[in-house]
């Protein structure tokens, strides 16, 4: 029957798209055995020098992966007449660049055009977040690198901190991410920093977003509602000093005591109350649910096989 010729060519694409789109944990084993120690030796030194680095490598991961796909075209320049992802303006404090350049180096040496800036972005993660304390979660490769870069395309991918919890689930959405990955995906906002300026939309109204009173005024002690503070930084999750990944952010967000407004909003319905109390209750939860939401995060968009190239130079395409 031609509907179920129709279903047969369909199911037979099907597979092959999911064939050409996997990723293995062993796929530099042979052409380049040792890189993947190499990326691990120069994410934890950096790590080790500036606990802050950590920060700066998964937020880069992420930044990558939503704007079109894990391709390591958040790592590109600009060139003349094309303003590239990283310099969209408000996300200009992505940080990490230097220690992806450094362990690209590295395997340029020792297996020249063979290991992805993508790959490295990805290991560097899991890397750095383990090396703090973390989770350590299964970094499957074989991701090349994408030649596009496009500001605007950040602007409109990205996560905004004045969203909505329906907002956050349909941006997830788009990538393929569920409800649940979300909500435990936001769980990095235990470490890091951010500029007073994205908070104080949440923290001057009167009402507050329901904000705990003692916290917002020691938020608004941190961040006065000036242009000269808007640059300034804070840590995200103040507990521990800002250093720690655990269960604390997830318990701050219950609290009431939540930095940005689209933190405060994962518990403004039952379904996403009810996430938060089950990962703030129980770290082995979230570094487990964290991690395969990670590997899944890592997944979006790749490209493998003879799609996209690997690039010799991180930020040239
Ligand atoms: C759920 C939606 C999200 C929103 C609205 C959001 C928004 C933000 C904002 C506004 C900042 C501060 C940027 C600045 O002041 O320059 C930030 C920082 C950060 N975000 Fe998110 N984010 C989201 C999800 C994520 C995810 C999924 C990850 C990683 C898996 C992540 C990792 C980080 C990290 C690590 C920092 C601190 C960076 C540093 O200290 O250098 N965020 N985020
Ligand atoms: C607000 O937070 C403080 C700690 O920062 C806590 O002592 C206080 O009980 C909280 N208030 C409410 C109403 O939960
Ligand atoms: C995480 C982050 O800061 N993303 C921002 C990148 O830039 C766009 C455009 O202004 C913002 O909407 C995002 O929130």
């Amino acid at each position: 029957m031609a509907s179920s010729g129709i279903v047969f060519v369909g199911v037979a694409l099907l597979l092959v798209a999911t064939a050409s789109a996997q990723l293995s944990e062993k796929f530099y084993a042979k052409t380049c055995p040792g890189g993947v120690q190499a990326v691990a030796n120069v994410v934890t030194a950096a790590v080790r020098a500036d606990r802050r680095n950590a920060a700066g490598l998964l937020r880069l991961h992420f930044h990558d992966c939503f704007v079109r796909g894990c391709d390591a075209s958040v790592l590109l320049a600009s060139t003349r007449g094309s303003k590239a992802e990283k310099d969209a303006g408000p996300n200009l404090s992505l940080q990490g660049f230097g220690i992806i350049d450094q362990a690209k180096a590295a395997l340029e040496k020792t297996c020249p055009g063979v290991f992805s800036c993508s790959d490295i972005l990805a290991l560097a993660a899991r890397d750095a977040i383990s090396f703090i304390g973390g989770p350590k979660w299964k970094v499957p490769l074989g991701r090349r690198d994408g030649s596009v870069s496009l500001a605007s395309e950040a602007i409109s991918n990205l996560p905004g901190d004045g969203f909505t919890y329906q907002q956050l689930i349909s941006n997830f959405a788009k990538k393929g991410l569920n409800e649940a990955d979300m909500v435990v995906l936001s769980g990095a906002h235990t470490i890091g920093l951010t500029h007073c300026s994205k908070i104080t939309p949440g923290l001057y109204p009167t009402a507050a977003q329901g904000l705990n009173k003692t916290f917002v005024a020691a938020e608004r002690k941190l961040c006065p509602n000036t242009p000269s503070a808007a640059n300034k930084f804070i840590h995200i999750d103040g507990t521990n000093g800002g250093q720690t990944f655990d269960v604390n952010y997830f318990k701050n967000v219950l609290n009431h005591h939540a930095v940005f407004r689209s933190d405060a909003a994962l518990i403004s319905t039952s379904s996403g109350r009810s996430k938060v109390l089950t990962l703030a209750k129980s770290q082995p939860i979230f570094f487990s649910a964290f991690g395969a939401a990670m590997e899944k995060m890592g997944r979006v968009g790749v490209l493998t096989g003879s799609q996209g190239k690997i690039r010799t130079k991180c930020s040239v395409k």
